[in-house]
């Protein structure tokens, strides 16, 4: 069975998520774990579940066979009736071997944080590149956890892969997802090779570029529609926007930029999505300005500005000039403006200006186009 197929098998009866996750024993990292559990819980309930609970178990390292400790796993186990628990989440990445283990012993779901990330980027794709991303990750995520079921390759095969001679049927499951990846891959560099053919001609026009960026649901999507007077979607939930798209703005009569629109951060992406993620942002490998949309009002502020961080410096785009957008101002209020502008001074030293915005009451949507048009064209 897949991932994706997991949780919505269960749909129906609405599922009941139990979150898990380790620390070492110092302060910073406890602290660090409980907003990360935050996360994957905003992920788990827009995955259609609801989370009744959540635990963080000191200890240094995963135990090798059930990733949590005996303890920790028997104290669950006793909750499962208490709190009607049916689905088992733990933050971090799982072996096969655990995952099954742990399943054995507890006797209910148990899914990794990279399988729940995988699974809302299923729900969210929509244009072919996305789905053959995501499609490809999920194969990819696949490949070293197949156990030699019969069931669940059914699809992939087609009804053409039979088994080989002398293959075993779980041999038979890896040539299959291993031949599916492979095409997955071909597929996809073509259409690569197409999207960086589009870009080399927009850098030869040499039309000056803005990349939207930053953390999931902060409202990227909200501001290029409206400093581009577009419709992309905008939702309120996690990697609503999958796909890169980009607009043309007219800064006065005789100039004009363009911007894009990009996927959310996100902290610890699975390995599998990295590259699908990475493909995706090259779009602004070549943007004169970041605009760093950033959600004043979400409780994880800390570790969404971090995340942006660590994502900027990854993709090496660390020493673009960027200019800050506060936005959701209509939520908070002038002292947190003041804090959260001190906190993107500190952590970037390519912020060149924050400016506070709030893309639902139209404001200060003027001085974000005026600090861009300043930066490209000094006027
Ligand atoms: N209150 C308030 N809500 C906002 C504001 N800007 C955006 N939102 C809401 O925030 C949610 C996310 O907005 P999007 O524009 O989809 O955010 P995004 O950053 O593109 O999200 P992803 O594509 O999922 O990463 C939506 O429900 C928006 O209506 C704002 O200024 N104030
Ligand atoms: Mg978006």
């Amino acid at each position: 069975m897949t991932i994706s197929s997991k949780l919505k098998s269960n749909k129906k009866v609405a599922e009941r998520a139990y979150l898990v996750g380790l620390s070492s024993f110092s302060k910073h990292n406890f602290i660090k774990e409980e907003l990360l559990l935050n996360e994957l819980k905003e992920l788990v309930e827009s995955a259609g579940a609801k989370v009744v609970g959540h635990a963080i178990q000191k200890r240094k390292n995963p135990h090798p066979s059930t990733y949590i400790g005996e303890g920790k796993l028997l104290e669950i186990i006793n909750l499962i009736t208490i709190l009607d628990i049916n689905l088992l989440v733990i933050n971090g990445g799982l072996s096969g071997t655990q995952q099954m283990v742990i399943e054995g012993k507890t006797g209910i779901k148990v899914l990794d944080r990279n399988a729940v990330i995988l699974d809302v980027f299923a729900t969210r794709a929509k244009s072919k590149e996305a789905l053959l991303q995501v499609s490809l990750a999920q194969n990819e995520y696949l490949l070293p956890r197949l156990r030699g079921q019969w069931t669940h390759l059914e699809r992939f095969s087609g009804g053409i892969g039979n088994r080989g001679p002398g293959e075993t049927q779980l041999e038979t499951d890896r040539r299959l997802v291993s031949q599916r990846i492979s095409l997955l891959r071909k597929k996809i560099k073509k259409i690569y090779a197409h999207r960086a053919r589009l870009r080399n001609n927009r850098t030869k026009n040499s039309l000056p570029n803005v990349g939207i960026i930053g953390y999931t649901n902060a409202g990227k999507s909200s501001m290029m529609q409206a400093i581009c007077k577009r419709k992309p979607t905008v939702a309120n939930r996690p990697f609503e926007t999958l796909d890169t798209t980009t607009g043309k703005v007219w800064a006065n009569k005789d100039l004009y930029f363009s911007i894009t629109d990009t996927v959310g951060f996100f902290s610890n992406l699975p390995v599998e999505l990295t590259s699908a993620f990475k493909a995706t942002i090259e779009e602004i490998n070549n943007a004169d300005i970041l605009l760093h949309v950033v959600d004043g009002s979400s409780a994880n502020i800390g570790i969404q500005i971090d995340s942006v961080k660590q994502t900027l410096i990854d993709l090496k785009l660390d020493t673009i000039p960027m200019i800050t957008s506060i936005n959701k101002i209509d939520l908070i209020d002038q002292a947190s403006i003041d804090h959260i502008s001190n906190n993107i001074s500190k952590n970037f030293t390519n912020n060149i200006d924050c400016i506070a915005t709030s893309t639902k009451n139209d404001v200060g949507i003027v001085e974000v186009k005026n600090a861009i048009k300043y930066e490209l064209f000094g006027q």
